[in-house]
């Protein structure tokens, strides 16, 4: 198999027992990698970068380098003072010293190491869990304030920035395949309808940064509670992973997308829509294991566009799904023709549901 001839290139004391597939991950492929030596084992995650997706593997691979020598410095440094072990995956080097390995067909693979007695679930599980889920995020974003943004590559240009992908989305509906996707199913055209009736509102955001009311600071990017690892032994945060799209970002993006994947309890992959709603008591949560480390940092104006930023980042992922499904499942990795579309419906679903309680998200942002 070629994922376990990838991983014997790595750093790893011993031999290749099994590579497995773990199925997790829309944009890369993730293994689970078994090595043993006559007295130990170790298992690491083995990942294929998505080169359609990410055009510039290596760039992601400097920028994790970096950004991992920094939050692990920082995490130690405050070692003493925390509540807890705080961990990162770090990088490991193939054998030939570099931070990747390059296959016959140009794909490129890393290694990372596996946070050991933690995991990550792909739905919320408790208002607790949420807490914690809104904790790391904070904490994470509190450890690469001070990191110098301008050593990071742009792994990914016009992430997040809505109107481009509406955009991509005009762009896919001018040709004649798009049109026949669209007219295929009442749900496509209903898809259609719900984008187009937010066409002015999504560029909230991007005005507001324009206006200079809204400032960058390096974020996640992608703070999903897939990517939130809870400890086994305690249930608390141990780490966020997944470092694909850290970059200089509004706190929106990364507060709206945690808030979109964790209250709704249904998850993203759901086909029974009626389970879809947006939990304001897992909002509360969230936002209240947030604040612990982000009252310190958040603006005034961050704060006004808080509910625009939940609205706004589950609108745009089920843009981003929909708009996918009309250009032919290019981007996100998918299973079958219509997976694509029924995920743009799960998230308008919860962005219909985040609508309808507005009055009571802001209510609750404002206590906190
Ligand atoms: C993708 O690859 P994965 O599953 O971590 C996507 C995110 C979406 C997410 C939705 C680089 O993340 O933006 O929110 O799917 N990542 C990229 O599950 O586009
Ligand atoms: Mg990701």
């Amino acid at each position: 198999m070629k994922a376990a001839m990838i991983a014997q290139k790595f750093d790893v004391a011993g031999r290749v027992v099994t590579v497995q597939y773990t199925g997790a991950g829309n944009v890369n492929d993730t293994y689970l990698a078994i090595f043993r030596t006559t007295f130990s084992e170790e298992r690491i995650i083995l990942q294929r970068i998505n080169r359609n997706v990410f055009a510039r593997p290596e760039y992601i691979m400097e920028n994790m380098r970096l950004l991992t020598e920094h939050v692990h410095r920082r995490i130690e440094e405050e070692a003493l003072q925390s509540d807890r072990i705080w961990q990162l995956p770090r990088v490991i080097p193939a054998k030939d010293g570099k931070d990747y390995v390059v296959d016959a067909d140009g794909d490129f693979w890393r290694a990372i190491t596996l946070i050991a007695s933690a995991h990550s679930y792909e739905r919320v599980q408790s208002v607790e869990h949420a807490h914690e889920a809104g904790f790391v995020l904070g904490h994470f974003q509190r450890l690469i304030s001070d990191m110098d943004d301008s050593l990071l590559h742009d792994t990914l240009e016009g992430f997040h920035i809505t109107p481009r992908y509406l955009k991509q989305l005009d762009k896919a509906l001018e040709t004649s395949d798009g049109q026949t996707r669209l007219h295929a199913s009442l749900e496509a055209e209903r898809c259609n309808k719900f984008i187009d009736a937010r066409r002015e509102w999504c560029s909230v955001l991007e005005d507001a940064k324009e206006r200079g009311e809204l400032q960058l600071r390096p974020i996640h990017g992608d703070p999903k509670i897939s990517n939130i690892m809870i400890d086994d032994a305690t249930g608390k945060g141990t780490c966020i992973i997944d470092l694909d799209t850290v970059k200089p970002g509004l706190i929106h993006y990364d507060i709206g997308d945690c808030l979109r994947s964790c209250c709704n309890p249904a998850g993203e992959e759901t086909l029974d829509l009626n389970q879809v709603v947006f939990d304001t008591d897992l909002c509360e949560a969230i936002v209240k294991g947030y604040m612990i480390n982000a009252r310190s940092f958040l603006s005034d104006a961050d704060r006004k566009y808080l509910y625009d930023g939940i609205r706004l980042i589950a609108f745009e992922l089920g843009l981003r799904f929909f708009a996918d499904y009309i250009a032919g499942n290019v981007y996100f990795n998918t299973r079958y023709d219509e997976q694509n579309l029924n995920r743009a419906r799960v998230q308008f679903k919860l962005t219909d549901s985040i609508e309808a309680r507005e009055k009571h998200i802001r209510a609750a942002l404002e206590k906190l």
